[in-house]
């Protein structure tokens, strides 16, 4: 099951022809650096190739006026004069003779792209087109877009194909307001949006992009902005949303397919985003996404306009698509107020329609309701590092390279037992082995290969959960890793466990357990164990994955300890294949004997399937809510990426 990219060069063959400062950024490099960025790193030629095709206007017509299209159609055959005449009917866009051509093209590649996902020829996929799409409405071009590539796609995924449910996650600093208009009614399209907005201020400056603009009648709900209202926003804002807005709502909404509005104006650099977050966020955004919808992801170019920042950030994208190993989320700060001002608004927005907030607090802080006047301090920007005039200006360190390991997953398992598909066998046998304790020594040689790089990640069956995990912890200090433990059941694990910030232990358990003794040690009471889909999902995105993702581990131990209680094998896929976010998917899990039902499972997340939906997650009790909410309020002093709010906590820093 590989991964599509979509790309013919032919895209590249339009451009401004007359002076326009607004739309000089918009030029066939974008794609030619993009694809040259994939060509460069080895990554194309990994990727299935799939020819662009033209779209037909009935498929165009799926989203835009007859009138449109035809007025669009006479474009190739009017004069340099008609041309710029015809642009002044919209904002921000051009037309040249080859633009129509191009802008069916785009459509169509991004057809192409879903019948590569939908049949099953490849699991995900990318088309890198011009012109972008998410800008145009059903009868007007903007801000460089002609056609909805995305907003079409998605008509026609449904159409072709009976799905059902699709999420649009638009990472594009622009606000998507085509595909805003073209779904803000219907229910079974979630669009999702974060854009710079400055209380109005930025292009295309509409109330409609604010955050409470949540859809209409039937679709109320299923329209999120997150306005971000300063410049500078970093990779710690862009997880925030992603943990505390998009992730339970996209968990709970359950998408048949996922598509992405993948801009990367979003990223350090851009003279149009003016933002701060690196190109290594998009392998994380896209590694997060990548568990919906059964991995069915389908990512269409927007925006992008420093062609540095633009094809690292391709590459972190495919690169993600295709399996590899995300990099390590390094030295993540706190959200800025700001955003944490804009996430708390969109919970508020939206505690009516998602189960995921609504114990979340109703009104906005007083301080916050006056947004949309005060606008005076302007030249904060700076801040925060955000860029000022040249995009020159603006530097970030190259991306580290990914070298994925040789091997993927280690299975240490009885010799007995058939080996997993896609692992490889990995016991020290008994004649090797000198200390009496065969699997402790396979574990802590898998641990040391895992280091070396050699291995990726692996499984193991073991007697005893404790005693394996004590041994690989050891192991592991000795290689100077910090080590995330999380725990599934048991009542009580190791004491011993160092609590000075070189492991975290994470212990989820349906039984009451202590109050978190230190820092380091986190106590997840799930009272309705982990049957309760809600909850799973309440503690795994809003708790594990922000202490995680702050913690930023080297190796991650997942153990199933012995409990009556066992989550069903969607939810531990979930789980394991989410950690694989984290130390480079250096990820070892513990499984007991007479849990050998989990190996399957288990292999299948390690090497890179994606897990099984879950279900449309319904509410959870409100009393279990509130105890999570409790603990999640409690921990984050220390824990920053935790925040939702900014009123929650007003001490220091920010
Ligand atoms: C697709 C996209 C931006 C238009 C900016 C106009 N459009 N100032 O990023
Ligand atoms: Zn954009």
């Amino acid at each position: 099951m590989g991964t599509a990219l979509v790309y013919d060069e032919e895209m590249t063959r339009y451009k401004l022809l007359w002076l326009d400062p607004d739309c000089e950024i918009e030029r066939p490099e974008r794609l030619t650096s993009s694809h040259e960025a994939l060509l460069q790193s080895g990554l194309a030629t990994r990727c299935v190739s799939i020819p662009v095709r033209q779209a037909t206007d009935t498929e165009i017509l799926l989203i835009h006026s007859q009138e449109y299209l035809e007025a669009v159609k006479k474009t190739p055959y009017m004069t340099l004069q008609d041309l710029q005449q015809f642009t002044q009917l919209y904002g921000a866009v051009y037309f040249h003779p080859n633009s129509y051509h191009c802008a069916t093209l785009a459509v169509g590649a991004a057809l192409q792209l879903v019948d590569g996902v939908l049949t099953g020829t490849v699991r995900n996929g990318i088309a890198l087109v011009r012109p972008p799409g998410h800008h145009s409405m059903r009868s007007a071009a903007s801000g460089f877009c002609i056609f909805n590539n995305v907003a079409i796609a998605t008509k026609y995924a449904q159409k072709k194909y009976g799905v059902q449910r699709v999420l649009i996650v638009d990472w594009d600093i622009h606000h998507g307001q085509g595909v805003q208009y073209a779904f803000e009614d219907d229910p079974s399209v979630l669009y999702f949006s974060w854009h710079r907005y400055e209380h109005q201020k930025f292009w295309p400056e509409l109330r409609d992009s604010d955050y409470d603009s949540v859809g209409k009648d039937k679709g109320l709900g299923f329209n999120i902005n997150v306005p971000w209202n300063k410049v500078g926003m970093e990779n710690s804002d862009y997880l925030a949303a992603f943990f505390h807005v998009l992730l339970p709502v996209a968990y709970e909404f359950c998408p048949d397919l996922v598509i992405v509005c993948a801009g990367f104006d979003s990223a350090v650099g851009d003279p149009e985003g003016e933002m701060c977050a690196t190109p290594d966020i998009f392998a994380h955004l896209t590694h997060l996404l990548m568990n919906l919808a059964g991995g069915k992801l389908c990512a269409v170019l927007e925006g992008g306009y420093n062609l540095t920042s633009l094809g690292q950030s391709v590459c972190a994208t495919v690169q993600t698509l295709l399996g590899d190993p995300a990099p390590r989320p390094a030295d993540l700060q706190s959200p800025s107020q700001s955003a944490l001002e804009s996430i708390h608004c969109v919970r508020a927005a939206h505690r009516n329609f998602w189960s995921s907030f609504q114990h979340s607090p109703a009104a906005p802080p007083s301080e916050v309701s006056t947004k949309r006047v005060k606008r005076e301090e302007k030249d904060e920007r700076t801040q925060r590092g955000g860029a000022t005039d040249s995009e020159d200006a603006v530097t970030w360190p190259e991306p580290q390279k990914r070298r994925p390991p040789p091997v993927r997953t280690a299975a240490v398992i009885p010799e007995d037992a058939s080996c997993p598909d896609g692992c490889r066998r990995f016991n020290i046998s008994q004649r090797e082995d000198f200390s009496n304790d065969s699997t402790g020594a396979s574990l802590t040689a898998l641990v040391g290969k895992m280091e070396k790089n050699e291995i990726c990640n692996g499984l193991a069956l073991v007697s005893d959960v404790s005693t394996a995990m004590a041994a690989v912890i050891q192991h592991a200090s000795a290689l100077k890793q910090r080590v995330l433990v999380v725990c599934v059941g048991g009542t009580r694990i190791q004491s011993h466990m160092p609590e000075d910030g070189t492991t975290l232990t994470v212990h989820f358990n349906k039984e009451v357990l202590e109050e978190p003794r230190c820092k380091y040690y986190i106590p997840v009471h799930l009272k309705r164990g982990f049957g309760d889909v809600s909850g799973f999902t309440q503690a795994t995105l809003g708790l594990l994955l922000p202490i995680a993702y702050q913690y930023d581990p080297g190796l991650v131990l997942l153990a199933q300890a012995p409990s009556k209680d066992r989550p069903s094998s969607s939810c531990w896929q979930q789980l394991v294949g989410l950690l694989l976010g984290l130390a480079q998917a250096r990820v070892l899990v513990l499984l007991r004997e007479g849990h050998e039902a989990f190996i399957g499972p288990t292999a299948s997340s390690l090497t890179g399937t994606p897990a099984p939906s879950l279900g449309q997650v319904g509410a959870s009790q409100a009393e279990d809510f509130e105890a999570l909410d409790g603990l999640r309020r409690r921990l984050q002093v220390d824990w920053k990426l935790l925040r939702t709010s900014v009123q929650e906590h007003e001490d220091e820093d920010n």
